[in-house]
């Protein structure tokens, strides 16, 4: 396909691309301003096929993305909430040699060349890529998945395509839309907004910080149509939203992903006639896959509803045998949006691969009339906030700490967050504060448990294997 940017500027120059507080731009200028940004990242050498991106959702942040699509440059993004050693691995994994990073960001990272963006050097004039071919990666994005070490995710143009087609045909399309972004443009969940505002001709307004307070500000008085949310986003909007209170006439869907929502937050968005569609998607399939129609959310409450026009589901036994409606398995799919696989790793991906069909390895089961229900998350998943943490991955860090023996990491209910991590641990005289101080500066800190136990029980099973769901057991009965 022509290239993307430069089509959708011939085709709606005029129309508004983006907005950020104050500032907007059309698409036409967008197509300038990315061009400009082009030859000023293209004058670092042309030896870098990937470059990495660290920024939050600013405007410059946004053009920056825009300018590296115009050379056909692979984008690496990083979550900025990642420790420095999280990032230099994820660094050295994609084989990057140049970082590109907003000006807010401090931290020194010793793997690639750094550039801030107001330090990019002066250009020369660039031509952009005449296509954005289907197979071409554009995207790659890290997550631990059930390996303890991130893997990168790439996600093609075709991906990108496929997946704003399936959510357009769910969602609808007019040309009033405009999509609120606060949700971290690092994250599939914000960049996928970009590339459908491209596909679509519609404008995304680029939010930099969650607060509550001003983003219901802004769907009240802005023509925003939609907004991706996390759970607690959406319920700090609630919580903040004054009783009889409207978002903009236009406002018509609220995308909620990153875990459930539950009856009272539903009935409060109801309330306020917020429409609410709970989704379900992974950075592998480019975004939602699966989405549930306000007018089942109450009937269907705890589902994430049906796969996407162009994607089909399976829910298989151990056995490979498709389980009947009502039967719980493990979640399979079939969808275009579906990642080509992971950097440098094509084993991961065959792994999961069978006849064409990709393993989630999400627990679930679709009821007769052909809705999703996850009962738990691969790897024993932890969604904290819309931030995704393993286990695996936070005992693998802890098992280098000098005087921890044995550290197993559990997910329990957090009134604000969804779930955290805890932990269970045996050691020598290890304190509460060193644990933690250990892990904030080895991980993320929202991968951080929030309290370490002393173990009583190991749960092991006769192999001499940890039983991660028995702990899950015994600590959520000592949360109630
Ligand atoms: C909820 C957010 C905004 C909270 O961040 P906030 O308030 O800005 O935090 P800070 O002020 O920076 O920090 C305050 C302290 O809080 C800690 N902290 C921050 N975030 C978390 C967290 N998630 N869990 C636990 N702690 C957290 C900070 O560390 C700090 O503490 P100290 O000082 O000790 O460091 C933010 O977390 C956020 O943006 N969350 C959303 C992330 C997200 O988008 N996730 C989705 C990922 N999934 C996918 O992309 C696939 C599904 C998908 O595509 C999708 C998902 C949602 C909606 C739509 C879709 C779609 O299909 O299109
Ligand atoms: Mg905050
Ligand atoms: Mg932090």
């Amino acid at each position: 396909m022509e290239n993307w940017l430069v089509k959708r500027a011939r085709l709606t120059p005029n129309r508004v691309a983006v907005s950020a507080g104050q500032q907007q731009l059309t698409f036409q200028e967008v197509a300038q301003a990315a061009n400009k940004l082009a030859g000023q990242i293209a004058a670092l050498g042309d030896d870098h096929p990937r470059v990495a991106v660290v920024t939050t959702n600013t405007l410059q942040g946004y053009l920056v993305i825009m300018g590296l699509q115009q050379l056909g440059k692979t984008i690496v993004f990083i979550n900025r909430r990642l420790s420095v050693s999280e990032i230099n691995f994820q660094l050295a994994d994609a084989e990057v040699s140049l970082l590109l990073t907003d000006d807010a960001y401090t931290e020194k990272l010793t793997v690639a060349q750094q550039v801030k963006f107001s330090e990019l050097p002066a250009g020369q004039a660039v031509t952009p890529v005449a296509t954005y071919p289907d197979e071409f990666v554009t995207s790659i994005m890290y997550t631990s998945g059930t390996t303890s070490q991130p893997k990168g995710v790439m996600q093609t143009y075709h991906n990108h395509w496929a997946s704003a087609m399936g959510s357009a045909l769910n969602l609808g399309l007019t040309h009033q839309d405009a999509w609120l972004v606060a949700v971290p443009i690092f994250h599939i969940s914000g960049f996928a907004i970009l590339m459908r505002s491209l596909l679509y001709g519609m404008r995304v307004a680029l939010v930099e910080k969650f607060d509550a307070h001003q983003i219901n500000a802004i769907l009240i008085h802005d023509t925003i149509t939609t907004m991706s949310v996390v759970p607690v986003m959406l319920k700090q909007l609630l919580a903040d939203l004054p009783e009889g209170a409207h978002y903009n006439s236009q406002f018509r869907a609220m995308l909620l992903g990153g875990g459930p929502t539950d009856r009272t937050t539903l009935h409060r968005a109801q309330a306020h006639h917020i429409p609410i569609i709970q989704s379900y998607g992974m950075t592998e399939t480019a975004s939602q896959v699966v989405a549930l129609d306000p007018a089942d959310a109450d009937e269907k409450l705890g589902s994430v509803g049906k796969p996407l026009f162009p994607v089909t589901l399976r829910v298989q036994d151990e056995q490979g045998q498709t389980v009947p409606a009502g039967t719980s398995g493990t979640v399979w799919l079939q969808s275009p949006t579906l990642t080509p696989g992971y950097f440098n790793r094509p084993e991961l991906l065959a792994k999961n691969m069978q006849a064409g069909w990709f393993n989630t390895e999400d627990y679930g089961y679709l009821d007769a009339a052909g809705f999703l229900y996850i009962q738990g998350r691969a790897g024993d998943m932890i969604s904290s906030g819309g931030e995704n943490i393993f286990p695996d991955e936070v005992e693998s860090v802890y098992a280098k700490m000098p005087g921890l023996d044995k550290i197993v990491v559990v997910g329990v209910p957090d009134d604000k967050w969804g779930r955290v991590p805890v932990a269970v641990v045996q050691g020598t005289a290890l304190s509460a504060a060193a644990l933690r101080q250990f892990g904030r500066e080895k991980l993320a800190h929202y991968k951080v448990p929030q309290r370490f136990y002393q173990a009583k029980d190991w749960h092991l099973t006769a192999s001499g294997k940890v039983q991660r769901r028995l702990f899950t057991a015994e600590l959520n009965q000592l949360q109630a």
